[in-house]
């Protein structure tokens, strides 16, 4: 980085300091991970220079051929590792990716069905202030009394509502997802069946978890999450897809340009394509395997500790903690376990009476530990961090309603945990932890 350091001191000491958090923590954000060095370089190339609307063969600048080849590349690569007749890989990111899908399927008004936010569902599967909310009609689903899916109850919610596009795929849900049976509530219900796969989509080319591919019409994920690619996303029309309605292809592509986007990034489908190469070798498998031992073996430890873990465990790479047992508040839990070291977000949690900013729960992930090499014999130590860390701010709890209360209180436990000696001690200890694993 000589001529950003020349250039632009003030960025490149920026960049240099992130390097080092990143190096120097748990980073432990389900969504999150080290993208390889090629992926990294593949974005920090000359391709950020081009415009390329269209798509190839058909642009509407010229001097795109190598453009071409790139973009055919990345997708007969993604074609081929989830064995899907048709992939765009324009959408810049998953909101993107989603938005291009309700443009392709509904017409203004009709209505979408996804889990509810506050089950673990995302903001772009309706919510009212969202593309998808303002444009179209949504209904939420919701999990059952465990914290899992109830897919009987799912029908019957399906089929009272008659939704014009059921999505499943979400962001807080530590199970596996039945996608079989989805299938067949879209198809007594005669809708759209999209899959958003962005948080598990390194696991289904692992083999970890189930495809949707024989049951899903389209399929959307982000590529930098378990696929450890750069930001971006692909969206995949199956063969399922294309007899319901052979022209998605055309109608996604209309969608992303002139719908949503201009020209793509060039370089993010370089990037993309690098990561799909990455992903279909039988060490990626093993990361992707990796990742779920770890998470399960975390999970075991912290139930050992008495946290209450959302549907009592995890099948995939994330776990989600309710705090409420703990007697503390998610988001002090989550300024505190930063504090120790250990990276993650607080998190909404079945039956959830606190507001998104102050939600009760916290939500870590083993993407990105496992990338870094650490293993199963790790997440015992991993476990008694965050056991130590949370029982320094039990009791620091804050009011739902009274919002004084609750900004005094914030700004009290924020003084105490900067002031913590214990959770700085444990800091200390992950720093030099986490330090022998090397970034990718
Ligand atoms: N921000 C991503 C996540 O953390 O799950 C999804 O949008």
């Amino acid at each position: 980085m000589q001529h950003l350091k020349k250039t632009d001191p003030q960025i490149y000491k920026l960049v240099k300091q992130e390097e080092k958090r990143q190096k120097e923590v748990l980073e432990m954000i389900a969504s999150e991970n080290y993208a390889s060095s090629a992926v990294i370089e593949a974005l920090g190339t000359v391709l950020t220079n081009k415009y390329s609307e269209g798509f190839p063969g058909k642009r509407y600048y010229q001097g795109n051929a190598n453009i071409d080849d790139i973009e055919s590349l990345a997708q007969s690569r993604a074609q081929k590792l989830f064995g899907v007749p048709y992939v765009n890989v324009q959408a810049l990111s998953g909101a993107p990716a989603n938005s291009a899908v309700y443009f392709a399927v509904l017409k203004n008004g009709e209505k979408l069905m996804g889990l509810a936010l506050t089950s673990g569902g995302h903001i772009t599967h309706g919510h009212k202030l969202g593309l998808s909310g303002r444009l179209f009609t949504f209904a939420h689903y919701t999990l059952g009394r465990d914290g899992t899916l109830d897919y009987d109850e799912i029908e019957k919610q399906v089929l009272k509502e008659k939704p014009a596009l059921l999505i499943c795929g979400y962001t807080a849900y530590p199970r596996k997802i039945n996608f079989k049976r989805f299938g067949d509530i879209a198809d007594k219900a005669g809708c759209y069946l999209m899959a958003d796969v962005s948080h598990i989509t390194g696991l289904i080319v692992s083999g970890v978890h189930p495809s949707p591919v024989p049951y899903a019409h389209i399929i959307t994920t982000t590529t930098h999450k378990t696929l450890r690619g750069p930001r971006g996303a692909l969206i995949l029309v199956t063969a399922k897809g294309l007899k319901k309605n052979p022209d998605l292809p055309k109608n996604i592509e209309t969608a992303i340009i002139p719908g949503l986007q201009g020209g793509p990034h060039d370089n993010q489908t370089a990037a993309i394509a690098v990561a799909l190469k990455e992903a279909a070798t039988p060490k990626f498998k093993k990361y992707g395997e990796q990742i779920v031992v770890n998470a399960k073996a975390l999970a075991e430890g912290l139930r050992s500790y008495g946290f209450e873990l959302v549907s009592g465990g995890t099948d995939n790479h994330l776990i989600l903690i309710d705090l409420r047992n703990k007697k503390v508040n998610g988001r002090i839990a989550a300024i505190a376990l930063e504090k120790a070291g250990i990276v993650l977000n607080y998190n909404g949690v079945p039956g959830d009476n606190m507001p998104p900013l102050y939600s009760s729960g916290i939500r870590l992930g083993t993407p990105a530990i496992t990338t870094r090499g650490l293993k199963e014999r790790d997440m015992k130590r991993v476990a008694t961090w965050y056991n130590d860390a949370i029982a320094e701010v039990e009791g620091m709890e804050l009011p739902a309603e009274d919002k004084v209360k609750r900004s005094e209180l914030m700004k009290k436990y924020r003084v105490e945990i900067a002031k913590n000696r214990k959770l700085a001690a444990i800091g200390k200890e992950v720093k030099a932890f986490a330090s022998k694993f090397p970034l990718p």
